[in-house]
């Protein structure tokens, strides 16, 4: 459950941080499942993964992730060969975006009690996962994450989307941690969306972007095992990680279960309308 002083945060600014959310031991089981999901990719399947440029490298391994796990890799871990500059393990951008319905060790940490407990204490009445990222954040090469709204990619109506994001590192402004506009969920209407083409396997952005700066936010520093939840529309972002430290990560999106989901978000899973997290707790 939150706080009082969590929910007046979470209502006036957007993002809340529940502190030592994730305990020492799950952050090491998680890394550790992450580890061996990429080291069993198969490299022959590449996606690179921008949230600038999405129209240019979404294809088919992007759109039909949504109800599988993928690992898509940093735009700048390939030289002008396309060859690997490094290890693949220091290359991969983000796994997703199913984990927390199809890998036993993601489920089992996704769906417990007391993730439950806060999305009911943030308003949800029947939350849903729809979506989850294991980001990497990678050291040197971990790609900057440019000023959006979640509501943007996972639109429903009415809007229900929120981010419930663990840090599984120490996330400082030196390896590239959160940033946001507190206040920005009520300040700027989203009418944007990240749609899909099925026929054609595209995407496309409709709607305004407003032209938010980076530099006008504010630095969201948390340690290991703390969560950050933020609404759908607060605004946020996250720079290039040019230290020498990843930043790792595991982002739960939540929708409402009874919300109309359509049918061109980016993001499709078959069926949609998997079961409701309260039918999940284990
Ligand atoms: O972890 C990051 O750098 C960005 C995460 C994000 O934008 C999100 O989960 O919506």
């Amino acid at each position: 459950m939150l706080s009082e002083k969590n929910k007046s945060k979470y209502k006036k600014d957007g993002y809340t941080v529940i502190p030592q959310y994730a305990s020492a031991s799950q952050i090491e089981i998680l890394r550790a499942e992450a580890e061996r999901i990429i080291d069993d990719f198969d490299m022959r399947s590449v996606s690179i993964f921008t949230t600038d440029n999405q129209t240019d490298f979404a294809d088919q391994y992007f759109l039909e992730s949504g109800d599988k796990i993928r690992c898509f890799f940093e735009e700048n871990a390939f030289d002008d060969k396309q060859h690997l500059i490094t290890d693949k393990k220091l290359s991969i951008n983000k796994i997703g975006h199913a984990l927390h319905d199809l890998n036993p060790v993601f489920k089992a940490f996704s769906y417990q009690r007391k993730l439950y407990d806060l999305a009911l204490s943030v308003g949800y009445v029947n939350p849903l996962m729809i979506q989850s990222m294991y980001i990497c954040k990678q050291p040197g090469i971990g790609g900057a994450v440019h000023a959006h709204q979640d509501s943007t990619f996972l639109y429903t109506e009415p809007k229900s989307c929120a981010g419930f994001w663990v840090a599984l590192e120490d996330a400082s402004i030196e390896n590239a941690c959160l940033w946001g506009i507190p206040g920005s969920h009520t300040q700027y209407k989203n009418d944007r969306r990240y749609l899909r083409n099925n026929d054609a396997y595209k995407t496309e952005f409709t709607g305004e972007w407003e032209n938010w700066n980076i530099e006008d936010m504010m630095p969201i520093e948390v340690k290991a095992g703390d969560m950050v939840i933020f609404d759908g529309n607060f605004v946020h972002a996250s720079k290039e990680n040019l230290s020498a430290k990843s930043r790792h990560a595991y982002v739960m999106h939540l929708i409402e279960a009874d919300a109309y989901y359509p049918k061109d978000n980016w993001l499709q899973r078959d069926p949609i309308n998997t079961q409701s997290i309260k039918d999940c707790i284990t």
